[in-house]
This record gives C-alpha cells, structure tokens and sequence, in this order.
C-alpha cells in the first residue's frame, strides 16, 4: 500500500507528470500491489485492487491514459489468487512496454512528417510531441523549435532543457506570444491528456489558443498522441473532466485575501475541436481526428457492456 500512497501522493503533486508517464507509474504501482498484497479469498484479492484502482484514478482527472491504464494492467480472469496476481503483473508489465515502443513508433511515424528546415511550435511538455522533434533532428533535419512557457508550472522549461540536451535550437516565449510567432512557424506539434470520441483534444490549457492561431495562419496542427490517450467512455456520453489546480499556482494567497471582489480560476486543461487538428500521430499510424472512435474500438478492446 506504500507504494500505492507514494505514486498517488506524486501525481497528485505533478512529480510524476505528463499523460504517458502517469499511466506507467499507475501500472507499475498497480503491479507491485498485487505482487505483494496479502490476502485470504480471491473477493478480498478483488475488493482490495479495485480500491488502490480506484483511489490512483483520483489523482488527477483529466488524463484519461490513467485511468485507461490502470483498467488494462489490472485485468485479470482467475478465480484463484496466485494465478490472478500473475495475470496483473503480466498485464502490467505489457502496459508498460507497450507505452514505451508506442513513443519509439510515434516518433517515427511523426518525423517523416517533419520537412528539413521546419520551425516547429510545441506547448507544455509532452514526451510523445518531443518524440516525433526528436526523432526528426537525428534522422538529420535541420530543425528548430518555439516552445511555449506554459503557466502556471512552466513545464515549457523542462521542454527547453530536453531539446537543449539534444542541441536542438530552440526559442522559449511566453503564452501569450503564441499568435505573434506563428508566422514564423511551419508546424504544430502538441501532446495530449485525452482525445474524446470526436476527435476532440484535451491537453495543457492553451493548446487550444495555438490551434487557432495555427489554423487563422493555415499552418499544420499535429498532435502525439498514444491510442491509451482515446477516450472510452466518451463514447457513451460521459464528458472528459478539466482539472482546475490551485489557486495558489497563479496568486499568492497573501494578494488575494486583501481582494473582495476577485475570484481566481486555473483550469489545467482545454478542448481543441477536431477541425483545428489536421492529424493525430499515434502508435497504429497517423489518423484523421474523426478515426478517434475507430481507435477506441479497435485498440482499448471497448465494449458498452462495460462501461
Ligand atoms: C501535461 C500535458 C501534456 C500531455 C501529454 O500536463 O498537457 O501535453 O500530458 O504528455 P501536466 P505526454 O504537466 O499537467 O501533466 O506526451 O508526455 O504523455
């Protein structure tokens, strides 16, 4: 259960962060859980999984790779308790692989779109987009790329820094300067938290702010984006959740008590409507964003009963 508390404790607290890495650390904790868990009946067995699920699944409700994730590593079909454990720890350890070669596939799908000479716009800090810049400047293209600062937690500095370890050149802006530079961009290229049934992105708030200033400009819009980012149950009409953060994130509190009349809002997320997207890059190929429910069909083994 320590294990289970800590990763929950670090996605609640964005140690742990970004879409994909929640979803392996929520599969590896799961993983371990069962391993160790003691228990005497497979129904205690069951009982006790579906509360550390459930109570991982909290931790942060926009990203639907969480819990995509946690329902394909906690899968299993024995009745008895060293053969379920087996099941979890297996299913598990293929989630994980799986999302790792899904990096590696997306950044190769993705590069081949990206032409030498590109001057790519990204947003927050997205390990799938970074892939596909990534891939791009070793397979030789001489690129460079305008990241955004990506307030309140300026994950666009953990971006800066990656693309910096690579020697790609890159420009730091802050959000507010997106449509400024677009005219000097070529392409797009952005991460995701979910993609709904629709089409519809849902990533770091502002992404949708870059969609239409990419759109206004005519230029390309992609998004990276592994098939566990679909959305299952928006199939059946359940919306996606924005996570709103702490206000504390933007003000300090200290300013805020002196305020009577001001209230202050921070949305972690935003929806980007499927026409600003002119494709999603994912580990079973690129897809035009109304492909969204094909995914979810074909590759998250989605069926109403179960949901
Ligand atoms: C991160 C964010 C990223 C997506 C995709 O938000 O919006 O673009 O999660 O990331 P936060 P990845 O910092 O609030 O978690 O491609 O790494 O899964």
């Amino acid at each position: 259960m320590q294990k289970i508390q800590e990763t929950a404790e670090k996605i609640r607290t964005m140690e742990i962060r970004g879409a994909g890495r929640i979803a392996k650390a929520a599969a590896e904790a799961i993983r371990d859980y069962a391993a160790g868990v003691e228990v005497a009946s497979i129904e205690e067995f069951s009982t006790s999984i579906r509360e550390v699920s459930n109570f991982l699944i909290s931790t942060r409700p926009t990203a639907v790779s969480l819990p995509n994730a946690v329902k394909l590593a906690s899968k299993y079909s024995s009745g008895n308790v060293e053969e379920a454990r087996q099941e979890i720890i297996k299913n598990a350890n293929l989630f994980i692989e799986r999302a790792d070669r899904a990096l590696g596939k997306i950044g190769k799908i993705g590069s081949r779109r990206i032409q030498d000479g590109d001057v790519i716009m990204t947003h927050c800090n997205s390990h799938a987009a970074l892939s596909i810049i990534t891939t791009a400047f070793e397979d030789g293209k001489d690129i460079s790329v305008i990241a955004t600062e990506s307030r309140p937690r300026r994950q666009g500095l953990l971006t800066i820094r990656h693309l910096n370890d690579f020697g790609i050149p890159t420009t730091l802006i802050v959000d507010s300067a997106v449509r400024y530079y677009m005219k000097d961009v070529d392409k797009v290229v952005v991460g995701a938290d979910a993609i709904a049934a629709n089409g519809a992105l849902v990533n770091k708030i502002g992404t949708s702010q870059l969609a239409l200033a990419a759109h206004e400009a005519r230029k390309s819009f992609m998004v990276a984006a592994e098939t566990f980012k679909f959305s299952p149950s928006t199939i059946v009409g359940n919306p996606i959740e924005i996570e709103e953060r702490a206000t504390e994130e933007i003000v300090d509190p200290t300013i805020l008590k002196e305020l009577s009349h001001v209230q202050v809002r921070n949305p972690a997320f935003d929806f980007t409507p499927a026409k600003y997207i002119d494709m999603i890059v994912t580990d079973v190929g690129i897809i035009p964003p109304a492909m969204a429910y094909t995914v979810i069909k074909e590759h998250l083994g989605w069926e109403l009963g179960e949901i």
